[in-house]
C-alpha cells in the first residue's frame, strides 16, 4: 500500500494542540506522524515523541481485555473477566456505595490523558446524572489561571502567532523547547525576520534558556519580586504609559506608592539576580513597544504562584504594550471557544449543591481528611479515566495509602498497567485517540482541532465515551446523551454552537477561533467585571483561600523556605520526551531520558562528596526518595532538579519524587505547588 496520510489531532495535555497527519499503513497500523503543514499554528512541526506514536499505539504492553484484581491492592495481579461481568461489578459497587454512604461517596475522576471534549469530560454526564461528587480540576493550571483572572479577567489574549511580529519575546517560567516546541516555531520567525530578542526567565538552565539571547536564572518562587522591581523602574524612568493606565486600568497613586520601595536592590536580594540584570531588562522591556510575554506554568507552581502570575501580567499594562501588534502577554486561551457543552458535559443534569472535591488533594481525600472531604461522606467508589494519580498527584504517600484502602472500590480505565492501574479492583482497557473521534481545544493557540478516527479499535478496548454510556445505562440513566455515539454528540455540539457540522469540521481539520485584533488586545476594554485591568484584584472573588492576599501586585514569601535542616529547593519539571507519565512506556523515550536523576550544581555536589552517577537520598518530613546524582552547571547552587514524571518503579527505592510535594491548596483557588519544596540531600 502507498503512503496514505490521514488527518488527526494530538489528544495530549499540551498547549500546542497539534493538527496531525498520520501515515495509515492498514486499518490497524500506523507509520510516521507529522504536523499538519496547512495549520498555521502547527506549521508542519510536531514533537519527536508524537512523531513516533506508532511505538505507543502498537506497544506490546497495551491493555487488551478487562481484568479483575486477584492479588493485593497495588500488586498488579489480575485475572481476565468479560466486559459484561466487569460492568456489572462497577455498577454494583456504585449502587452499594450510594446505598450505604450516599451518592456523594462515589467520585468519578478524570485528568488530561486525553483532552477530547467528549472523551475526557463525558465522565461528567455520569457524575451529574447520579449526583456523584464533582471535581475541581486543579492539578495543572489553577494557580496560573487564578492569577491571570485576577488582573485580566478571562483566559484569552493576543494570538500567539503574533509572536512572529514581536521585537522582544519573553518566555517566563516555561520551557517550550521541551514542552511545546511549536511556540519556538513562531519565536524563530521573529528572530529571523526582525532580529527579535528572546529573554528566558527560569530557575535552571533549560534548553529554552540555552536558546535565549538573555537568560535570567533566578531563585525559585521569586518571580513576583522581579516583576515588581521592573514596574518600579518603568514608573521611575518614564517608561509607563500614563494615558493607558488611566484609560484601561485601575492603577492609582496607591499602587505607585506601594511600588516605590520595590527597588532593584530589594529584588536582587530576593531573586539572586544582580541589580544590573534587573535594571537592564526593565529598560529593554520599557523601550520595546512590541514586547510579548509568553507565560509558562512553571513559575506559578508555587504557593505564591497566583500572586506571581498577577504581578507579571501587570507589566504590559504599565507600558501599554497590549496595544501593539506582537505586544502584550499570553498565558492560555480557555475562554474563546464559544462551544455549547450542555449536552456533551451533562450540564443540564448538574446539581450545584453537590460537593466538589479537589483533584490535587486526592491523597488527603482518600485518607479521610475532613476538610478535604468538604464535610461530606468518605469516598467509597471511584472510576478513573485519563489519570495516573499514583504518580502525578502531590503527597503520593497519601495517594498510595488511599488507593490501597480495602474498603475503597476502584475502577481504572487505562491503556497501560500504570502505577494507578495496579490498585484497581476492575481494570478496563481503553482505546487510544487514533481509535476514536473527538474535538480538542488547543489552548496554547486559537484552534479547535478535529481528530477523526484513523484505526480500528485495538483488541477488546473501549472508548471512554462507550464505557460511560454503558455504565450509565446499567445504573438506570435515561438521558438522551447516553444513547448517542461520539460523532452524534460532536455533531450536536457543533450545531448547537453555530459552528457547522462534524462532517464539515472533519473536512477542514480545525476551526480557528481567533478573535479580532481589538478584542484580543483588549482595545475595547478588558474582559473583567468593570472592563479594566486590575492592579488591585478582588482575590476573594477568585477563590476561597484568599486570606493574607492583598489587593495589590505583590511578592509573597509564603513558600517553603530553605532552612539549615532543609537547605535545598526542589524543582520537578517535565522531561522532554515524556508527557507527564505518558510515553514513560515507550523505548525511545526511556532510552533518551535513561533514569530519574537529581541534577545539582557541581559546587553543592563537591561539598557533599557526591559524584556523577552516585546514589543519593533526597527527603523532607513527607518522605524520602533514592536516585542517582548528576552534577551539572545547568542547576543553580541550592536547587535540585528532578525532571520527568517517572513511574515509581523506575526509582531505586520504588518511591517517586511526588512523595516530597505538599498537597496543601495554593492560594486563592487551589492547585499543587509542584516546584515549591524544601528538601535535604545526602549521599546514600
Ligand atoms: N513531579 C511532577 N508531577 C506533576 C507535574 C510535574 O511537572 N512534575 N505536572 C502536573 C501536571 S501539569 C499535570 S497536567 C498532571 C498530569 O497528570 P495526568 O493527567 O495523570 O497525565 P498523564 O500521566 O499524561 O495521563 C494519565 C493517563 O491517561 C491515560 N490515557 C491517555 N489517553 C486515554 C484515553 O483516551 N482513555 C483513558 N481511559 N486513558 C487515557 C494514559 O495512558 C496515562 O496513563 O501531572 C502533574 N504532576
Ligand atoms: N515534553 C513534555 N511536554 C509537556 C509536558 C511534559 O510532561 N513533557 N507536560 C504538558 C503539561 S500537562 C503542561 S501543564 C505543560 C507545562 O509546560 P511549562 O509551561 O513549560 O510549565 P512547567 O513544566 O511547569 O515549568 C516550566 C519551567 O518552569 C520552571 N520553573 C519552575 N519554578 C520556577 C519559578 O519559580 N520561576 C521561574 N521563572 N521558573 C520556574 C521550570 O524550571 C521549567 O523549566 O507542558 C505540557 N507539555
Ligand atoms: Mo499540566
Amino acid at each position: 500500500m502507498g503512503k496514505e496520510f490521514w488527518k488527526s489531532a494530538c489528544p495530549h495535555d499540551c498547549p500546542s494542540g497539534c493538527s496531525l497527519e498520520v501515515e495509515r499503513l492498514s486499518s490497524t497500523r500506523i507509520g510516521r506522524i507529522r504536523g499538519a503543514a496547512a495549520n498555521s499554528y502547527t506549521d508542519g512541526v510536531v514533537c519527536a515523541k508524537v512523531a513516533r506514536y506508532a511505538e505507543r499505539a502498537h506497544h506490546p504492553d497495551r491493555l487488551k481485555q478487562p481484568l479483575q484484581r486477584i492479588g493485593e491492592k497495588g500488586a498488579g495481579e489480575f485475572r481476565p473477566i468479560s466486559w459484561e461481568a466487569a460492568l456489572d461489578e462497577v455498577a454494583e459497587a456504585f449502587v452499594r456505595a450510594t446505598q450505604t454512604h450516599g451518592s456523594q461517596s462515589v467520585w468519578p475522576y478524570h485528568s488530561g490523558g486525553t483532552m477530547g471534549v467528549v472523551q475526557r469530560w463525558g465522565i461528567d454526564r455520569l457524575r451529574h446524572a447520579f449526583g456523584y461528587s464533582r471535581q475541581h480540576s486543579t492539578i495543572c493550571m489553577t494557580p496560573a489561571e487564578a492569577g491571570w483572572r485576577a488582573g485580566v479577567g478571562k483566559l484569552m489574549g493576543p494570538d500567539p502567532r503574533e509572536m512572529a511580529q514581536s521585537h522582544l519575546i519573553i518566555v517566563w517560567g516555561g520551557n517550550p523547547v521541551s514542552t511545546q516546541v511549536n511556540a519556538m516555531t513562531h519565536i524563530a520567525k521573529a528572530r529571523k525576520q526582525r532580529g527579535a530578542k528572546l529573554v528566558v526567565i527560569d530557575v535552571y538552565r533549560t534548553p529554552t534558556v540555552e536558546a535565549a539571547d538573555i537568560a535570567l536564572v533566578l531563585r525559585p518562587g521569586s518571580d513576583g519580586a522581579l516583576a515588581l522591581a521592573m514596574m518600579h523602574v518603568l514608573l521611575k524612568e518614564g517608561f509607563a504609559d500614563r494615558d493607558y493606565l488611566a484609560r484601561y486600568t485601575d492603577f492609582g497613586a496607591d499602587v505607585e506608592a506601594h511600588l516605590a520601595d520595590k527597588t532593584p536592590e530589594w529584588a536582587a536580594a530576593l531573586t539572586g539576580l544582580s541589580v544590573e540584570e534587573i535594571v537592564d531588562f526593565a529598560r529593554l522591556y520599557g523601550r520595546t513597544e512590541r514586547s510579548f510575554l509568553r507565560l509558562g506554568f512553571g513559575f506559578t507552581r508555587s504557593r505564591n504562584g497566583s500572586s506571581a502570575m498577577h504581578a507579571v501580567s501587570c507589566l504590559p499594562a504599565i507600558t501599554g504594550a497590549w496595544k501593539h501588534p506582537g505586544g502584550g502577554a499570553f498565558f492560555i486561551n480557555w475562554d474563546i471557544w464559544n462551544l455549547d457543552l450542555k449536552l456533551a458535559w451533562g450540564l443540564d443534569l448538574l446539581n450545584p449543591t453537590t460537593r466538589v472535591l479537589d483533584q490535587s488533594r486526592i491523597g488527603p481525600i482518600l485518607c479521610g481528611d475532613e476538610t478535604a472531604l468538604a464535610g461530606g461522606p468518605p469516598v467509597m467508589a471511584m472510576l478513573m479515566q485519563n489519570a495516573n494519580s499514583a504518580n502525578v498527584a502531590p503527597d503520593s504517600a497519601a495517594v498510595a495509602k488511599g488507593l490501597g484502602r480495602e474498603d475503597l472500590f476502584l475502577c481504572v480505565h487505562e491503556q497501560f498497567m500504570t502505577a494507578t492501574a495496579k490498585y484497581a479492583d476492575i481494570l478496563l482497557p481503553a482505546a487510544m485517540f487514533l481509535e476514536y473521534d473527538d474535538l480538542y481545544l488547543a489552548y496554547g493557540q486559537t484552534h479547535i482541532v478535529v481528530g477523526p478516527r484513523v484505526l480500528d479499535r485495538y483488541e477488546d478496548c473501549r472508548t471512554n465515551h462507550e464505557l460511560i454510556c454503558q455504565l450509565a445505562k446499567r445504573l438506570g440513566a435515561n438521558h438522551p446523551s447516553f444513547e448517542m455515539s461520539a460523532v452524534d454528540m460532536l455533531d450536536a455540539t457543533l450545531r448547537a454552537s453555530g459552528r457547522g457540522t462534524w462532517e464539515e469540521a472533519k473536512e477542514r481539520g480545525w476551526l480557528d477561533c481567533a478573535q479580532s485584533f481589538e478584542k484580543e488586545h483588549f482595545l475595547d476594554g478588558y474582559p473583567s467585571s468593570d472592563g479594566r485591568f486590575h492592579f488591585k484584584p478582588d482575590w476573594a472573588a477568585v477563590g476561597p483561600y484568599h486570606t493574607g492576599m492583598t489587593a495589590l501586585p505583590v511578592h509573597r514569601e509564603n513558600v517553603e523556605q530553605a532552612t539549615d535542616e532543609l537547605p535545598f529547593r526542589l524543582i520537578v519539571p517535565p522531561a522532554r520526551t515524556f508527557l507527564n507519565t505518558t510515553f514513560t512506556e515507550t523505548p525511545s523515550s526511556v532510552g533518551r531520558e535513561v533514569e530519574p536523576r537529581a541534577v545539582i550544581h557541581p559546587d553543592d555536589a563537591a561539598r557533599l562528596g557526591v559524584v556523577e552517577g552516585a546514589l543519593v537520598r533526597i527527603g523532607n518530613e513527607r518522605g524520602e526518595v533514592n536516585l542517582r546524582a548528576r552534577p551539572l552547571e545547568t542547576a543553580k547552587p541550592g536547587v535540585v532538579v528532578v525532571e520527568g514524571n517517572w513511574p515509581s518503579d523506575a526509582y531505586p527505592g520504588r518511591v517517586g519524587v511526588n512523595v516530597l510535594i505538599g498537597a496543601d491548596p495554593v492560594p486563592p483557588s487551589g492547585g499543587a505547588a509542584f516546584h515549591d519544596t524544601a528538601i535535604w540531600l545526602r549521599a546514600a
